[in-house]
């Protein structure tokens, strides 16, 4: 039985793993795979992911990748009951949200930060990153609303979908996304990002 591997520097999408496996406790080596060196466009890597990006796992020999599918495998795996909801429903939300995550808020909250944080400052497009958080706007009203009912999106308890919607939305910081009109989904995105794995997590990006 060999170790769960996790490629992808931590300041990737690999994040997203990253805080699962310390949430689950799991013993893993990450396979510091990086974009911005050529890594993830290597043959050696192009055999583990033929998309060229980062995260994927190999876990005893059992290669996935697309950091959703990744999470919520180990998730039910490690955790069934308890981080990943085995009520069929339950299960069921558990993928809404991370599908949710992925079409309707990963792009637009992308496109704020890249253009308010990361690109050099004379190539941000500012009105880009204006569009871009006017679209968010409908779909963190739908959060803030999922979340004002419950502590968490399936209950009162935390579950790999609050983890996979609130690992994309640790980008919202640095693209100064307003969560004014959102006070539930703030609440919420706070209780998440404090959690001890979540931090864990994010000191393995400095
Ligand atoms: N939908 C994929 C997207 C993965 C992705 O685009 N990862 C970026 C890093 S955050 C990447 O590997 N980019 C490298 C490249 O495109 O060469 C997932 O969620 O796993």
């Amino acid at each position: 039985m060999s170790k769960l591997k996790i490629y992808g520097i931590p300041r990737s999408r690999a994040f997203r793993t990253l805080w699962l496996a310390k949430e689950l406790g799991l013993d893993y080596d990450n396979v510091m795979v990086d974009f911005a060196d050529g890594g993830t466009r290597q043959p050696s890597y192009l055999a583990i992911n033929p998309n060229g990006h980062v995260p994927a796992i190999d876990d005893n020999g059992f290669i996935l990748w697309e950091s959703m599918a990744i999470n919520l495998y180990l998730a039910k795996k490690h955790s069934a009951g308890a981080l990943y909801p085995t009520a069929l429903e339950d299960e069921a939300r558990s993928w809404q949200w991370s599908l949710w995550g992925m079409t309707e808020i990963e792009r637009p909250v992308l496109t704020a930060m890249f253009n308010r944080a990361v690109y050099p400052e004379d190539q941000r497009d500012d009105a880009a990153a204006d569009a871009a958080e006017k679209d968010l706007q409908h779909p963190l009203g739908v959060l803030d609303g999922a979340v004002s009912k419950t502590q968490y999106l399936i209950s009162d308890d935390f579950t790999v979908a609050d983890l996979n919607v609130a690992a994309i939305l640790s980008w919202a910081r640095p693209a100064r996304i307003d969560f004014g009109p959102f006070p539930k989904a703030a609440d919420w995105l706070q209780r998440c990002a404090l959690r001890p794995a979540a931090r864990a997590a994010r000191e393995l990006q400095r």
